[in-house]
């Protein structure tokens, strides 16, 4: 099925916008728009210098994975580039389904060359001779706009047969559309749902890097990791790197959403506060008081109203005890109904399992009976026993599922749990209507 969402406007932070610089600006129909706003020159600069000199820039500029897991996107390409097995395959990870995350969408909606330029360019330096773009189903609009991006970039040498008139590098892009699965998100069930098969991680290792899809060294990259390759082949590594923090490097797209005044997507550079992303989507409408903050997505954790002054970095999330994730800013106000939020959660877990190994298989079900016990009052005792059901289904699930998914399953819950102090008193249902 198709699910449209209304269209968010992107806004810009401190810094100016980069990643967003072209988003209601240039139509995203039109190559000559990308080419007259600096489009492929990213690539020109890259066919200059070579596969090794991109992985060298991209390694220097410090550029950590958006994803969530900020992985240094350098080492995972030099890691590809040196497997002497043929092909090498790139994998775009379009299929955008985090909870309260939709950046990859503005950007792909808005600047859909700037992704084929991004994708030409790793193919390039890590050797790949075909990229599938990997693209969530619910994502029509994003959908003809890529079509339409690849169709042209491939009409004028940008793709295909020795590009840009580089004797020897051909590449080219084949869309493929998820069906609904959030854990087809996960880079080795992208694998197994382009190869045909159902949409279930693999175990790791062997990382992509080494044995991916088709069982051959596999380069996957986020969206937004992707549309910052151009940028720092255009401006060069230093002042890519000046951005931003000296442990996390350049900006970072965050989707504004719940009870904030201007929901959407804004880009800040790393080291902006929490406090100040708030307040550039109007902060929690008049009259309401801040609850929480669920940073990072469903797999992330709470931060408190007295935490505002949190850097926007890697490691501070990390310090933190909770972590950007793909860039959910959640926000709560007192009239939230938090216990109705985790339980969401829950469910949401529960239903998105793919159920291929047990402890996320039955405990995404135990957590989310457990929490509806806890939330609805019913008397397996509060703060008792089924404090410890959670905690005890909760550590299982991360110490032994499988995947990204059953490991994070109770982060959010724990979190709390632990931080909001939520569960020490029975929790209400919100006050909301
Ligand atoms: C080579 C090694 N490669 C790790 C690679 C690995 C992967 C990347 C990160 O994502 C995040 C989580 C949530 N040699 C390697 C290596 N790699 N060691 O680095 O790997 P990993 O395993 O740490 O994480 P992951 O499973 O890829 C987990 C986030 O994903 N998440 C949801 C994200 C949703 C979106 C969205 O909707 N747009 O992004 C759910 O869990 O934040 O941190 O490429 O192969 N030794
Ligand atoms: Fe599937 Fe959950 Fe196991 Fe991941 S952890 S493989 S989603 S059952």
């Amino acid at each position: 099925s198709t699910v449209d969402v209304p269209t968010l406007v992107p806004q810009q932070g401190d810094g100016g916008l980069r990643l967003l610089k072209r988003i209601g600006v240039v139509d995203p129909t039109s190559l000559d728009d990308y080419r007259a706003t600096g489009g492929y020159s990213g690539l020109r600069n890259a066919l200059l210098l070579g596969p090794v000199g991109v992985i060298r820039e991209v390694s220097d500029s410090k550029l950590m994975g958006r994803g969530g897991a900020a992985f240094p996107t350098g080492r995972k390409w030099d890691a590809t580039a040196r497997q002497p097995v043929r092909p090498h395959y790139l994998v775009c990870n379009a299929d955008e389904s985090e909870p309260g995350t939709f950046k990859d969408r503005v950007l792909i909606e808005g600047d859909p060359f700037a992704l084929v330029e991004a994708m030409t360019i790793t193919a390039f330096a890590t050797g790949c001779a075909k990229g599938y773009l990997y693209l969530r189903g619910e994502y029509p609009k994003a959908l003809h706009l890529l079509e339409n991006a690849i169709a042209k970039a491939r009409e004028r040498g940008f793709l295909g047969e020795n590009i840009m008139g580089h004797q020897g590098f051909s590449f080219d892009i084949e869309i493929r559309r998820g069906a609904g699965a959030y854990i087809c998100g996960e880079e080795t069930a992208i694998f197994n749902s382009i190869e045909g098969f159902r949409g279930e991680p693999r175990s790791k290792p062997p990382f992509p890097v080494e044995q991916g899809l088709f069982g051959k060294p596999t380069v996957v990259n986020n969206v937004e990791t992707l549309v910052n390759i151009p940028l720092i082949l255009t401006e060069g590594c230093e002042a890519y790197a000046r951005i931003g923090t000296a442990g996390s490097s350049g900006s970072k797209l965050f989707c504004l959403s719940g009870n904030v005044r201007r929901p959407g997507v804004y880009e800040v550079p790393f080291g902006a506060t929490l406090g100040e992303l708030l307040e550039l989507a109007g902060g929690v409408p008049e009259g309401r008081e801040l609850r929480a903050i669920l940073l990072g997505g469903a797999a992330g954790g709470f931060v408190r109203p007295d935490e505002l002054d949190l850097k926007l970095t890697m490691e501070d999330a990390r310090a933190a005890g909770t972590t950007l994730g793909s860039g959910v800013v959640l926000v709560l106000d007192d009239t939230a109904d938090l216990g109705g939020f985790l339980l969401r959660i829950a469910a949401f877990f529960r239903d998105e399992s793919c159920g291929q190994c047990v402890p996320c298989r039955i405990g995404t079900v135990r957590q989310e009976e457990a929490l509806h016990r806890v939330v609805g009052g019913k008397k397996l005792s509060t703060g008792g026993d089924d404090l410890l059901v959670l905690r005890e289904v909760g550590q299982v699930m991360r110490d032994s599922s499988i995947c990204g998914l059953g490991q994070t399953a109770w982060n959010a819950i724990e979190s709390a749990i632990d931080r909001l102090g939520a569960l020490e008193k029975p929790l209400e249902r919100g006050k909301r209507a």
